[in-house]
Parts: C-alpha cells; sequence; structure tokens
C-alpha cells in the first residue's frame, strides 16, 4: 500500500510510520511541528528528547533499511497538501494532524481558535486532496471515544437506529463533548459523513480512546526512535502521566472524586487497529466506524494499579484527589461496544502488571529529565 501518515511526528504518527514502513509499504509522512513547537512554547517537552522527523527517518533507514520520505508542511496548506497528493497517490491516508489536546484548546481564546481553524481545515483539505487526486483513497480519520461523552444509555459503534413516533431510521450516535477539543473531533465526523454521502468517499473513523505506553516493536529497535512521551497537563495522557509521578515521587493527580471512565489502550494496539483498519478498506460510500478501546477503567482504578506496581517496585506512591480543573462527570454511567475491531483481527494488549511494571523500567532510565513543575498547572474549563 502507499500510506500517507498526516502528523507524523506525532505520539502516534511516527510509531505509525514505522510500523507500516517495518511491514513492506510505502510511507510518505507529513508534520508541520505544531506540538514540538507548543512542547517549547508552553515549556512541557517530552520526557524523552526525540530527534526531529528528518532526523528520525534518517535513523530508521540506518536502522531498518528501509525508507519513510518525509515532508515537513501544513496540511491547513492546500497547495503544500496537494502537491503531495498528486505526487504521491495514496491509497491510505492516515489522518492525525490536528490538535490533540484537550487542555490546550480549553487555554484561551487563541488556542481555541487554532484548535477548530486547524481540525476542521486539515480534514476538509484532506477530503478535497482525495477527490482530485486519489478518489480510491480510504481516509482513516482519527476520532474520539469523548464524541460520545458520557451518555447515560450503552455506546454503540458509531451508528444508532431510533424508532421515532412509530418509523425508524439509522444515525450518528448522539455526541456531547466535554471539551473544545473533542467538539471539533465531532465536527469532523458530521463533515466526514457529509462528503461520504455527497462525494462517495471511503473513510474509517476510530473513536480512540486515551492511549498509554511507550514501546512498539519499531521504537525498542532503537532508543532514538521511541514515540513522544508526555507527562505534562497538556500532552500527556493520564496513565503516561501517573507513571512518571510515581518514579518522581509525585502524588498521583487524580481529579475531583476519580470516576471518570474511559476506554483506554496500549499503543502497541492503536497501531494494529489502523493498519487493521487500512488492510480491510471500506466500500466506496462509506463511513465505518469503530470504537478504539481495549478495556475500560475510572481514573481510580488506574492510580489503583499504578500505586500497587509502584509499591512492587519498591516506589513510595500516593494518590491524592485535587479539585477538578476540567467539566465532566465524576461518577458516570459507561457501556461502551468495542467489538469492531476485534472481528477485523484485533488481538489486544491488556494492562497487566506486566506492561506496567515495563513503563516503570523505561521511565526510571530517563528520571533525570523529569521536571515535577510540568505535572500540574490547573488549566481550568470554566
Ligand atoms: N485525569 C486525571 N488526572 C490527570 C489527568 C487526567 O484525573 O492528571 C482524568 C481526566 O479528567 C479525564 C481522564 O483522566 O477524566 C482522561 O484524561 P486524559 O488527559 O488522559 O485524556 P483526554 O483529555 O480525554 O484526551 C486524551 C487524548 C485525546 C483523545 C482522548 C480520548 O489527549 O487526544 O482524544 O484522550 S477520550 O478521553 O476517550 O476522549
Amino acid at each position: 500500500m502507499k500510506v500517507l501518515v498526516l502528523g507524523a511526528d506525532g505520539y502516534l504518527g511516527w510509531p505509525t510510520c514505522m510500523y507500516f514502513s517495518q511491514r513492506g509499504h510505502e510511507v510518505v509522512g507529513i508534520d508541520n511541528y505544531f506540538r514540538r513547537l507548543a512542547a517549547v512554547e508552553l515549556d512541557c517537552e517530552p520526557l524523552i528528547p526525540t530527534p526531529n522527523l528528518l532526523q528520525r527517518a534518517r535513523i530508521w533507514e540506518s536502522v531498518s533499511g528501509k525508507l519513510v520520505h518525509v515532508h515537513i508542511g501544513d496540511v491547513t496548506d492546500y497547495s503544500f497538501l496537494s502537491s503531495v497528493f498528486r505526487d504521491f497517490r495514496p491509497d491510505v491516508v492516515v489522518h492525525y494532524a490536528e490538535q490533540p489536546s484537550a487542555p490546550y484548546s480549553m487555554i484561551d481564546r487563541e488556542k481555541a481558535a487554532f484548535t477548530v481553524k486547524n481540525n476542521l481545515i486539515s480534514t476538509l483539505n484532506i477530503v478535497y486532496a482525495v477527490k482530485e487526486y486519489a478518489p480510491d483513497c480510504h481516509i482513516i480519520k482519527l476520532g474520539t471515544m469523548g464524541e460520545y461523552g458520557t451518555p447515560n444509555i450503552d455506546i454503540e459503534e458509531g451508528w444508532i437506529e431510533i424508532e421515532h413516533k412509530g418509523r425508524r431510521d439509522r444515525f450518528l450516535f448522539p455526541r456531547q463533548a466535554s471539551s473544545l477539543y473533542h467538539t471539533t473531533k465531532i465536527q469532523d465526523t458530521d463533515m466526514l459523513w457529509f462528503y461520504v454521502r455527497t462525494w462517495g468517499i471511503r473513510v474509517t473513523d476510530l473513536m480512540q480512546g486515551p492511549v498509554y505506553g511507550i514501546s512498539t516493536e519499531e521504537a525498542d529497535l532503537d532508543p532514538r526512535l521511541m514515540p513522544n512521551f508526555h507527562y505534562d497537563e497538556i500532552f500527556g495522557t493520564v496513565l503516561n502521566r501517573f507513571i512518571v509521578q510515581a518514579v518522581a515521587g509525585y502524588p498521583l493527580t487524580v481529579y475531583g472524586k476519580g470516576g471518570q471512565t474511559r476506554g483506554y489502550l496500549n499503543i502497541i494496539d492503536t497501531l494494529q487497529c489502523v493498519y487493521l483498519a487500512a488492510k480491510n478498506p471500506p466500500k466506496e460510500g462509506e463511513l465505518r466506524i469503530f470504537n478504539q478501546i481495549t478495556e475500560t477503567f475510572s481514573v481510580n482504578e488506574l492510580a489503583e494499579r499504578v500505586k500497587n506496581v509502584g509499591a512492587k517496585l519498591g516506589y513510595k506512591v500516593s494518590i491524592k484527589h485535587i479539585e477538578n480543573p476540567r467539566k465532566e462527570a465524576e461518577e458516570h454511567y459507561y457501556n461502551p461496544k468495542y467489538t469492531g475491531l476485534i472481528e477485523l483481527g484485533l488481538k489486544p494488549h491488556f494492562l497487566t502488571e506486566d506492561v506496567l511494571v515495563r513503563m516503570f523500567e523505561v521511565v526510571e532510565k530517563y528520571k533525570d529529565n523529569i521536571q515535577p513543575n510540568r505535572f500540574f498547572r490547573g488549566i481550568k474549563w470554566k
């Protein structure tokens, strides 16, 4: 397959480039370094310094003998994006080129506006580039479980049949996000659904939960190929943050009551899911939606697991409930369906003690880089 990865420098983007490349596919990656630059601007760089994308591609070539072609540019710039599509004519485009942080989108009006513009225009440009230069190209869009919010009914996989006054129809499952970032993902889904109906493009929308992990088969070949591992409040996801907090002897920052329940998955499974989606494209004119999670936990359960494993490894881990900076339900019903990717062949890697031990071991190696002031700055929703 000819695979175009947008957001190729990101936590998921770079591992995705290597994953496809390792399996013999032709990969082109694009990134505008938004997250790298924002991390410098906001003083929240990742735990492990990562070479830039051009350097990573060179290291990957020397380690694997395989090429990943990279371009530094902005997906919201249509002339740039369309020139890449025109030259490469991909079979699959993996769209990660979005501002991915809920707290970032809530900092101020400028960052909210940037999130809206970046996320929606990037999606729009991809749709146009596909129509113009690669009409059979399969768009794999990274959505989020956060689009559904935490409704008091079971969450279906993307779609719901509704009977109303004796008539039935099938609709996108109701969406109600709890940050502006998550809201732009809802808008992306709506936009893609419109173009699927109107232009007959083929799209897979992956409703992913928070990802954790630091090891992938390819990244383990050379430490310079590791994913960007953020532990700060803005770009770090909760479990990755808890491990770093535990190693640093900083109390685990459980927001509010800690009953917030989400679907989680290991970064290795993100790679599997995207690969399975690419190998099994939807029909022309189909918007296929999968819930991309492998198990659900409350924040309290995650904190307890980190505390127990940390204690076995000799760390003194404490848990602190702090006032929740976000506006979200802290105790709620949560029962999402997530069987579609399993049916496609996903073999989940669950959050076992071994997985947590391995994360502790890697973070321990980089312990001297931890800057505790990055753990909490209190970006408030209100
Ligand atoms: N939380 C804590 N303490 C922390 C950090 C987070 O209690 O120190 C809580 C949050 O309040 C939330 C839950 O843990 O209830 C998950 O937070 P998160 O920061 O790990 O994840 P979130 O902001 O929801 O966003 C992440 C990714 C985003 C992706 C989303 C999937 O950054 O790109 O879309 O996970 S989901 O959460 O399913 O919407």
